[in-house]
């Protein structure tokens, strides 16, 4: 069984075999936590980035796709990267966002991680709103124990108050089983 939990923090400080990255597809650093991650893991990171992209992923990475790179400086061993879809470029479909998280798992598993720390995916400037975030994430880890084989732990780390409650209400165990 896969716990799943979520707490309120800094995702460059977990203590996790696997902090997954709400990157974008040029894979080469941003803002958010994207910029956090760079700014933690230190240039090796970056190093190995620039270098898939001159080899497995010259296009980038797809939205909804996700890859693993080591973890520089960080306390983790794997980044897992993975592209939100964009709100504001009309990406709306949830099943693109569900498999930001199904497929974060995925790669976590051949990689061998069994503890996997992601944030709020596409709900900072990618515009989603973070209780919709919330939702589609926990449904689509719950929903797929094939991309969950092999994980102990998928801990959420959120970076405010309100995104926390958010998925404290996803996890919570009457979550979406009755009326509003
Ligand atoms: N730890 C945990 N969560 C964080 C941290 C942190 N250190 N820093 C920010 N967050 P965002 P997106 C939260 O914008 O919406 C980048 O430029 C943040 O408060 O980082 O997927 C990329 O390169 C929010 O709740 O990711 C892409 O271009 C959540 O992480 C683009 O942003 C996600 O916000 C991706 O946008």
């Amino acid at each position: 069984m896969t716990r799943l939990e979520a707490v309120l923090g800094d995702i460059t400080t977990e203590q996790v075999d696997a902090v997954v990255n709400a990157a974008n597809s040029a894979l080469l650093g941003g803002g958010g936590v994207d910029g956090a991650i760079h700014a933690a893991a230190g240039p090796a990171l970056l190093r190995e980035c620039q270098r898939l992209r001159e080899t497995t992923h010259r296009t980038g990475l797809p939205v909804g796709d996700a890859v693993a790179t080591g973890a520089g400086d960080l306390p983790a061993r794997w980044v897992i990267h993975t592209v939100g879809p964009n709100r504001h470029r009309g990406q709306t479909d949830p099943a693109l966002l569900a498999s930001c998280f199904t497929s974060s798992l995925r790669v976590a598993r051949e990689v061998g991680a069994r503890s996997v720390a992601f944030p709020a995916v596409s709900a900072g400037i990618y515009g989603w709103d973070s209780a919709e975030v919330a939702r589609i994430a926990v449904a689509a880890i719950r929903g797929d124990t094939d991309a969950t084989g092999g994980i102990d732990l998928v801990r959420f780390v959120l970076f405010g108050r309100r995104v926390l409650a958010d998925f404290e209400q996803a996890l919570a165990p009457a979550s979406g089983s009755g009326p509003d």
